[in-house]
């Protein structure tokens, strides 16, 4: 097994939350994760199950109840559903000029500060694995192999040498550890379940009240140990939320229970499997409830486990696991694989020999990542991924749809994982009936959606729990829903499944482009279909039609467009929404400036300036990720240079991160080049988690697609090979980039030179491979030289599947 990717650490993460965010070692098999501290005296574990969370319908005697859909978040600060009156009212006011009066009108009637139906995820349990060797030892290290998905953790005590190796089987569902000696000691240790009830993140009075911080404690309904098996059953109290937790222990030692903690003596060798659930369901109609035993369940997973055995397990997980991550490669760093430990390396980038290994492993780290938290079945990644130790975790470790739901899939698309995709669209699909019943109470529209926070239980509310940005303007938006539709889109362009394209991602695609054709409203003072009121996230005040909301819909309506045309359906919303499109104007050059605008009076009247480096930068999403302002749009692509090179390098993690995705589009290969570093040298905790601050996932996700993005740009029918190679990345080899219409691309460059292509067109697709800034003298596909030349090659089905070789 290869041995080139592995985190490795001198010393164990510390049993705090600091030492959680910075040091453990996640593993995860989409539905469950664990952080491994990997202790000597006492190895601890942190546990998550995604379903875990407060919020949603409340409960009444542990039962899940709906209350007026209040929990989908549409209530005001009295307590009321927000009226369509006073939306209406927000919308008309939003034509004028007057901020303070949307201002008023959001307080007094729209937004609501009551976190409780949105809720938070929540950290599960912890496993303390408490050795009776002492805590000194010789030798030590753990490690985490992103190339096989197992931890380890390896010392020495005297003549004795213990081992601890640590997987998340996505095909079992299970949490298993090895534990094994080599000496003459034997293995005597104390397992131990906590599951936490107070742990909290910041418990400000504040959220005290907003979140009913003090009814999110666990009520533990029963702990049995029978037959070698420990099972513990409970309840969120807040939400009536059902969990349990299953571990049996297979020993070779004696095993025995004392009050609550699994004891084994005198062992060789252990193994522990463990897992997981809760009695959520994704289903609005079943009150995301299964009613179904969940012990039993639990239970039944991990016995399968145990009768299969650690080895056909570990087996089964590589097999499972290098599928997915194998597709894609990086190659930027030649030398041997350093031995210094991964926080060191960190520490000492980028000044250090080691630079490319760790831009590569950083790449590699990410699509790990998504692999562990975002399978088939399983709900989407969220903030943290699978991976939580609060009971109140920054920003809920909720879904945020204004950008950092939608990064966490750019890479999903780009580095070919189509297996991880899949819940996102499953995500969208279940938000269609709680966004429905949101836009027929504020807007009478009976379709589409909204919201800009949403959790597992279809919140889509207006009354966001971060309802005012640090200048006092409501934080809200109406175009998220485009943008995630947009992101389900890009899964057909990416992968050109058609008939995903017409079985799911379709209808969505119709449900959003109806929603907006009805939404938007005619603004007589510019002659445009507007968004109203909008805002450009997160800051500046509202007005109708800024850039952000108003680019988004036009691209969910050009994604609608598209697709119809490719499945040939004529309905009459095609029409409606070809004439829409034209009125919406988005993307307007400030005749002051030079710059794209982010809102359309800017020039007019003074609001630019209070966040100038603000960390979105919501009015280029038209140049990435999604695809308005094409590269060879001269006027544009200038006018985005000036607008992101106003706006400054400085930023969160996921922010660095969408900075790498603009540059590469705009063929800025040496400011892509500076962000990802920034991104890495700044913001990336010593187990390599990004962090915002604090961690949060979506910069990890977002670095690893800018990177593609970095050596393989695609618009429709046309393929850039290295559109923005820095010259730091003198000579390198990408493996298994994908570029839209499913077409996988490898490339191979010396001296900042493509050499070779790789191409497999698995669906025929037609295009041009553009080499914007090489010129190749000679082709040869397959080792055939061939008659074409110049820097636009056409190909057609025939002629593109193998090796290219370029020329110079
Ligand atoms: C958006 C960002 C914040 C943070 C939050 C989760 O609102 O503006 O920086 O990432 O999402």
């Amino acid at each position: 097994m290869s041995t080139k990717y592995i985190l490795r650490y001198d010393k164990p993460a510390d049993r705090t939350v600091k030492g959680w965010e910075n040091e453990s070692l996640p593993i995860g098999n989409g539905y469950q994760g664990a952080s491994i501290c990997g202790g000597i005296d006492c190895d601890r574990l942190y546990l998550n199950e995604e379903s875990l969370w407060t919020g949603g319908p409340i409960s009444e005697n542990g039962v899940a109840q709906y209350k007026n859909n209040d929990f989908l978040g549409l209530t005001n600060r009295s307590g009321f559903t927000v009226k369509k009156e006073s939306i209406d009212k927000a919308r008309i006011q939003g034509l004028g000029d007057n901020n303070q009066k949307i201002v008023k009108t959001f307080i007094d009637e729209i937004v609501s500060d009551n976190r409780k139906a949105l809720g938070a995820y929540q950290s599960f349990a912890i496993l303390d694995l408490e050795f009776s060797h002492g805590g000194i030892a010789n030798d030590y290290e753990r490690q985490l192999n992103i190339e096989s998905a197992i931890a380890k953790t390896h010392y020495r005590i005297d003549g004795t040498v213990y081992n601890r190796e640590y997987i998340a089987s996505y095909p079992k569902r299970v949490i298993e550890i090895k534990i094994d000696k080599k000496g003459k000691e034997t293995l005597d240790f104390k397992l131990n379940i906590i599951i936490p009830h107070i742990e909290c993140g910041e418990v400000t009075d504040d959220n005290r009240t907003k979140f009913g911080i003090d009814d999110y404690g666990k009520v533990i309904h029963s702990r049995t140990y029978k037959a070698g098996i420990f099972s513990l059953l409970g309840h969120l109290r807040q939400n009536g939320l059902r969990f349990a937790l299953v571990v049996k222990v297979e020993t070779d030692g004696t095993t025995s229970l004392q009050s609550d903690s699994i004891i084994i003596n005198g062992a060789n060798k252990a193994v522990i499997y463990l897992s997981m659930g809760t009695d959520y369901n994704n289903d609005y109609s079943k009150e995301y409830r299964t009613k179904a035993d969940i012990i039993s369940e639990v239970r039944n997973r991990v016995i399968n486990a145990s009768k299969q055995g650690y080895n056909e397990i570990y087996k089964e997980h590589i097999a499972d696991y290098t599928a997915i991550f194998n597709k894609s490669r990086l190659c930027l760093f030649n030398g041997d694989t350093p031995k210094i430990t991964t926080d060191r390396l960190i520490k000492a980038y980028p000044f250090t020999k080691y630079a490319r290994y760790i831009e590569e492993l950083y790449y590699n780290y990410g699509r790990y990542l998504l692999i562990a938290s975002s399978r088939k079945n399983t709900l989407p990644a969220n903030l943290q991924g699978v991976w939580n130790v609060h009971q109140l975790p920054p920003w809920s470790s909720d879904y945020h749809l204004n950008i950092n739901l939608q990064m966490n899939y750019w890479t999903a698309t780009r580095t070919n994982m189509s297996e991880t995709f899949i819940p996102l669209i499953d995500f969208v699909e279940k938000r269609k009936e709680p966004g429905r019943i949101a836009a027929k109470t504020l807007f009478g529209i009976d379709c589409g959606s909204n919201g800009l926070a949403a959790n597992i239980f279809g919140y889509v509310g207006v009354g966001d729990p971060w309802t005012l940005d640090a200048h006092g303007f409501p934080s809200w938006s109406q175009s998220c829903y485009a943008w995630l539709c947009h992101s389900v889109y890009e899964g057909y362009l990416y992968y050109g499944d058609e008939t995903l394209l017409k079985e799911r991602i379709y209808p969505l695609l119709c449900d959003c482009a109806n929603f907006y054709s009805e939404l938007l409203i005619f603004d007589k003072k510019t002659g445009r279909m507007v968004i109203s009121p909008s805002y450009s996230a997160e800051h500046g005040p509202m007005y109708a039609g800024c850039t952000f909301e108003q680019d988004l819909v036009w691209q969910i309506f050009e994604d609608y467009l598209d697709a119809s045309e490719i499945l040939n359906d004529k309905s009459i919303l095609r029409d409606k929404v070809c004439k829409l499109q034209k009125l919406l104007n988005p993307l307007v050059i400030s005749k002051k400036t030079g710059r794209i605008k982010e809102w359309y009076n800017e020039d007019d009247i003074k609001i630019v300036g209070k966040e100038p480096f603000h960390r979105h930068i919501s009015h280029l999403i038209g140049l990435f990720p999604c695809n308005h302002i094409k590269r060879d749009d001269e006027l544009l692509i200038k006018s985005a240079k000036k607008t992101l090179k106003k706006r400054g390098n400085k930023g969160t993690g996921w922010s660095r991160a969408f900075k790498i995705g603009l540059n590469a589009r705009l063929g800025d290969a040496d400011k892509a080049y500076k962000n990802y570093r920034s991104l890495i040298a700044h913001c990336t905790h010593s187990n390599l988690w990004d962090s915002h601050p604090p961690f949060q996932i979506d910069g990890n996700f977002g670095g690893v697609a800018g990177v593609a993005e970095m050596l393989l740009g695609s618009e429709k029918g046309v393929i850039y090979p290295l559109p923005a190679l820095p010259k730091a990345w003198r000579n390198g080899m990408v493996e298994g980039l994908n570029s839209y219409g499913g077409v996988i691309v490898d490339i191979e460059w010396h001296n900042n030179q493509p050499t070779r292509l790789r191409i497999h067109n698995r669906l025929n697709a037609e295009f041009v491979i553009c080499f914007k800034d090489f010129s190749p003298q000679k082709i040869l596909i397959n080792k055939q030289e061939t008659e074409l030349c110049g820097n636009n090659l056409k190909f057609d089905k025939q002629s593109v599947e193998g090796d290219i070789e370029i020329v110079y």
